[in-house]
């Protein structure tokens, strides 16, 4: 219900926190693509939509899509979105914050009447943990999503389909997912699930672009074999291999700026202490800002990965999981959302996310703009991380007078078939 800030930031993290309740795993945050706590997610957010006067349903990918329709004849649709499903043993904000400020400004808003409806997406899958796939909801909604990607399989080797199917939905829908023709401008608030707003000692960001990033799986074969009598020249060890390319990835992350590669998966077999491992699966990920910076990162450590395993007679597959280009925001309305904080007063600084969003996803499509909100600690994609209650009301003061920037722009159809 409309309030003053302070009472809506409450609500806000009060509201995430009851979202974080639903989990697969309980006694830690879990939510995965269409898994059942989904459900209830969708259960609750369902009902605090229709509450604030929205239309709701849940397309065929699993996305939890509200709309507030203004009273205003074909107004425009604003698009405000982020991501209902977190990482294993995942902080109570990443993702959900931004579903659940959307719904607070509607809460906000419809009482003045703005001259564009607000359609506020629940994205059902950013994080790629299930099928190994990232931004299967936000990718639906850009008209994006590879049919061919739904034979995708998970652990248990349940396709993406089945996957969709035992939800309760059918893919045959998609094509409906697709982001409507009148829509004509994303906004994404996010915690910054990094150190620098703290470090300013500042609670907003205002995301100018997006790291490009590669995710791949590198599979490396041995010869399993007994620990205690196969002498050390006649091991071909996937283990060793595998160690030496983690230990080059930190090393050569460091000696480049702006570079970040991360080895956050390794899985051996058989995995006991005394048998040489005879395959090794580990995963990596790399990002930088300058795509050709990334692309000879990438190309650097897999040869250093080829030339570990060759060396000890170990042969090395490598899957390409993730290849995304970096992505400037719109400028226009990042101008638009710095002016906004400052006259909230509010101080903000204009940054590049080292993570990735949604907004990635649809910018290409719609104009869209990304708010980020500090994060205490640096910390996201852990327990601890958490969002300021001081820094919530400055997102939603600086959302309002966004919104109030972006009226006017209506008025001449700048943005009008923006997506076109
Ligand atoms: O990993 C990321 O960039 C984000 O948290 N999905
Ligand atoms: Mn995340
Ligand atoms: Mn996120």
């Amino acid at each position: 219900m409309p309030g003053t800030n302070k009472d809506c930031a409450t609500c806000i993290i009060a509201r995430c926190r009851e979202i974080a309740t639903h989990t697969e795993v309980p006694g830690e945050i879990t939510r995965r693509f269409l898994t059942p706590p989904m459900h209830a997610v969708h259960a609750l957010l369902h009902q605090w939509m229709e509450a604030a006067g929205m239309t709701v349903h849940t397309d065929a990918i699993g996305n939890l899509r509200g709309l507030w329709l203004s009273p205003v004849a074909n107004a425009p649709r604003l698009v405000i979105g982020s991501h209902l499903d977190t990482v294993p043993n995942a902080g109570a904000f990443d993702g959900i914050l931004g579903v659940v400020m959307g719904i607070t400004i509607v809460e906000e808003l419809r009482e003045r009447q703005p001259p564009f409806s607000i359609e506020v997406i629940g994205f059902s899958e950013e994080e790629g943990v299930r099928f190994s796939k990232a931004f299967l909801g936000s990718l639906a909604v850009a008209g994006k999503l590879d049919p061919e990607t739904l034979q995708r399989t998970d652990q248990d080797g349940v396709s993406i389909a089945e996957a969709i199917y035992n939800y309760g939905l059918d893919p045959a829908n998609l094509p409906a997912a697709v982001l409507s023709r009148d829509a004509f401008a994303y906004l994404e608030f996010h915690i910054e699930q990094g150190p620098i707003l703290e470090s300013e000692g500042i609670s907003l960001g205002i995301v100018e672009a997006l790291v490009g990033q590669t995710r791949m799986q590198l599979l490396f074969e041995g010869h399993a074999n007994h620990a205690g009598t196969t002498p050390m020249h006649l091991r071909h060890d996937a283990m060793a291999a595998a160690a030496e390319f983690v230990v080059a990835v930190e090393a050569y992350a460091t000696a480049h700026e702006g570079l970040v590669a991360t080895v956050g998966k390794l899985e051996a077999s058989p995995g006991v202490g005394n048998v040489i491992a005879g395959r090794v699966k580990t995963s990596l990920d790399i990002r930088h800002a300058d795509d050709n910076t990334r692309r000879a990162a990438v190309d650097a450590l897999t040869q250093i990965a080829k030339t570990a395993a060759t060396r000890r007679g170990v042969t090395l597959t490598l899957r390409t999981e993730m290849e995304q280009s970096a992505v400037p925001l719109d400028p226009h309305l990042t101008t638009l959302l710095h002016r906004a904080a400052a006259q909230a007063g509010y101080p903000s600084r204009r940054m590049t996310s080292g993570a990735g969003h949604d907004a990635m996803i649809l910018a290409p499509t719609i104009p869209s703009t990304m708010l980020f909100l500090r994060s205490p600690g640096g910390l996201s994609h852990h327990p601890d991380e958490a969002v300021l209650p001081q820094d919530v009301e400055a997102a939603l003061a600086t959302a309002m007078e966004f919104l109030a920037l972006l009226s006017p722009e209506l008025s001449d159809d700048k943005t009008k078939d923006s997506h076109a």
